[in-house]
């Protein structure tokens, strides 16, 4: 307690000598967090900590050097490479899972940790690993902490929540942020959640509290949250003058329940150590401080040119010739959505480690009622019989939830397991858009390739549905091709869905799989089953004709009204057109589109999503950059009219994108 005590205080040092560039301290917390860490099982227990833990973490072995190291953001610091903030705690060996900064986030993954330790010891186990996820009582207001305490109920978890209430969310006073003022009294009726509260600053309070609750996701208990009211001595941050918002009297009155006060009176008064054992303590303690804090700040920075490893897996390639594998066509041709099935069907046959989850996307969740019924499958059929052939353990329904959906997803991956989860409509993603940016897709980048969550996220997509209206037509991809670390992917066509998905499955990285609603079914898109080891590499776009004039650059539905509008203007003008369909859109085929415009020196950017700001202005603003001296025309473009998209088949035919205006656009630029 000490020692977290005194790290803290010389990381405000460090901040002051401008050889730290942040500081947010663990001060008032330590009573609990080493009582915390006490009864975690090294490396068997999972903890998801969050920026206050140091003294949970210095418990579990994480030496006062490391810490420091990331305090200066050193090359050599374990945690992150000198990537992240100080405190955010990331060590494999340990099972401490790299944090994010963001509030309550980890409460999703630490539920998709917890039910892969349940899946790995089965329903009946004697002794449960327990995952241990921390938060502040005001991270407890965001939707994710909700999210997680319904899953991990529902699932009767082996997951402790450590709800670490110093009374401010920064400046915010707990009465301000929890109807009542107390989380624990607003969860009581929670069914399947265990609830203790205690005092934090009391070491040995704590200590007996936390082993009840322990020992109840030990046993199989489910869910447990711990309430400790602890102090929060010094400012929010470095930068958060607590007086601002405290009154003397309550500063006075928090250091008179001052945690490492408190203990050392206990162990003068219980003659367990005298005045001078404690002393040596502190000297003992003062001297590996400074010595870690010498060395720390004599440790080299990260080199700049490192700053894009581990963005994405550096053992697995998805783009490499492994993933260009021979189709064995057989059988009747089948439409998108059936070889998208058949594909996880495949894998999960293949793979015991992949699980599927997301809205209705079991046969039925009544598993007693399955001979009766012909099985849900998903709103588009996608999943039908995955549950039927590969149990309900591996595929089941999850609360509608989406950032559960993918915060579990995180956490399970990050277990080793691929879960392939489905988000019912692209339009209805947004919740889960922390997880995914802020969470999945810097979790191997900010951990310093510590940890890693590759799994596939599938969704469908898009319009034309005549009467899919704003909320079932949206597309929105570019939202997504603009975060780093995310691969994404959108097949046209049955025979890639295929291909292209067992990729995604099989590769190390996070893939957003991006499925055209209204492609799923059509009849010119359909493919022979391709075989069990059909796979498309990513970033290799598809030349669907062939032509010398004019370029044009597309994916998804707009391939097809492309490949018309071409065939239209072929007829009607002689030129001859080519067409690439680029299949995946992060990373994209910059070489084959470079080599295409080289050779038509004209060139046009197509695509259903609308036109500002879209994929294409990307795309475009590269040719225009890099292939300047080639071009004979202006770089055309054509995507949705700026709005959302109508219920009114008139209204959607005007807004989206159609074979005509691709038409129109081939001729403006073929006139130059
Ligand atoms: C999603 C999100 N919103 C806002 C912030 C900015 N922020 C950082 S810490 C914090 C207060 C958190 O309070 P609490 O959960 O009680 O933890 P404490 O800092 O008191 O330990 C806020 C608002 C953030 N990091 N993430
Ligand atoms: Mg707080």
């Amino acid at each position: 307690m000490y020692l977290s005590r005194r790290l803290d205080d010389r990381e405000l040092i460090l901040k002051r000598q401008n050889q730290a560039f942040f500081q947010i301290s663990c001060a008032g917390h330590e009573a609990i967090q080493v009582a915390a860490g006490m009864h975690m099982r090294r490396g068997v227990d999972w903890l998801y900590p969050y920026y206050r833990d140091r003294a949970i973490c210095l418990t579990l072995g994480v030496t006062p050097l490391e810490m420091l190291l990331q305090t200066v953001g050193a090359a050599a610091d374990p945690a992150s490479g000198g990537r992240q903030m100080p405190t955010h705690w990331s060590f494999p060996e340990l099972n401490i899972v790299t944090p994010s900064s963001a509030t309550g986030t980890q409460c999703l993954q630490a539920v998709g940790c917890a039910h892969a330790s349940r899946l790995a010891q089965g329903d009946e186990a004697e002794e449960y690993e327990v995952t241990v996820v921390c938060a502040g009582e005001g991270s407890t207001s965001e939707g994710e902490f909700w999210e997680s305490i319904n899953a991990a109920s529902l699932e009767k978890l082996p997951l402790l929540y450590l709800i670490e209430d110093n009374g401010y969310a920064i400046s915010v006073p707990v009465e301000a942020q929890t109807p009542g003022g107390s989380i624990s009294k607003l969860l009581q009726s929670f069914p399947g959640l265990s609830i203790y509260e205690t005092d934090g600053s009391d070491f040995q309070a704590s200590f007996t509290t936390l082993e009840q609750a322990f020992q109840h996701c030990r046993n199989g208990g489910g869910p447990a949250l711990v309430h400790a009211h602890v102090t929060r001595p010094y400012g929010h941050s470095q930068s958060d003058d607590v007086a601002s918002y405290k009154t003397p009297a309550e500063r006075e009155e928090e250091d008179c329940r001052d945690a490492i006060q408190r203990f050392a009176d206990v162990l003068l008064q219980e003659g367990i150590a005298k005045r001078t054992d404690l002393l040596d303590i502190q000297a003992g303690i003062e001297e590996e401080v400074q010595r870690a804090a010498i060395e720390a700040v004599a440790s080299p920075p990260p080199k700049p040119e490192t700053v894009m490893h581990y963005l994405y897996s550096p053992d697995v390639d998805p783009t490499s010739a492994a993933f260009s594998t021979e189709a064995k066509l057989e059988g009747e041709p089948r439409t998108m959505v059936d070889l998208i099935n058949v594909c996880m069907d495949d894998e999960m046959a293949r793979d015991e480690r992949i699980y599927v989850f997301g809205e209705d996307v079991a046969d039925c969740s009544r598993e007693e009622n399955l001979e009766q019924v012909k099985g849900k499958g998903g709103v588009f059929k996608a999943t039908l019989g995955l549950q039927r052939k590969h149990g309900g353990r591996r595929v089941f329904n999850s609360p509608i939830a989406e950032a559960a959906i993918v915060g579990r997803g995180t956490g399970m991956a990050t277990r080793g397991l691929k879960p392939v989860v489905e988000i019912q409509f692209f339009d209805y993603i947004w919740p889960a858009m922390m997880q995914i940016r802020d969470e999945l897709a810097s979790l191997r980048w900010r951990s310093n390739n510590g940890f890693s969550a590759p799994f596939v996220m599938r969704v469908p997509i898009g319009g034309y549905l005549n009467g899919g209206s704003v909320y079932h037509s949206q597309s929105g991809e570019s939202t997504f091709t603009h975060i780093p670390g995310l691969r994404v992917i959108f097949p046209s066509n049955a025979r890639d869905a295929n291909g292209l998905l067992r990729t995604a499955i099989r590769c190390d990285d996070p893939v957003l799989f991006l499925e055209h609603k209204k492609l799923y079914r059509e009849t010119y898109n359909r493919s022979q089953y391709p075989g069990p080891d059909y796979m498309v590499p990513f970033g290799k776009a598809a030349k669907v004709r062939e032509g010398n004039d004019l370029t044009v650059v597309t994916y998804g539905a707009l391939v097809q009204k492309s490949m018309l509008a071409a065939a239209n203007i072929a007829e009607e003008t002689g030129a001859s057109i080519e067409v690439l369909d680029l299949r995946s859109l992060s990373p994209y085929d910059w070489e084959a589109i470079a080599e295409s415009v080289k050779k038509t020196s004209r060139v046009i950017v197509v695509h259903e999503d609308m036109l500002s700001w879209g994929f294409g202005s990307e795309i475009s603003a590269r040719i225009a950059s890099e292939l300047f001296d080639y071009l004979d025309a202006p770089i055309g473009r054509i995507g949705a009219m700026d709005v959302w998209v109508a219920y009114r088949p008139e209204l959607e035919r005007e807004i989206l994108p159609q074979t005509k205006h691709v038409e129109a656009e081939m001729r403006r630029i073929l006139a130059y």
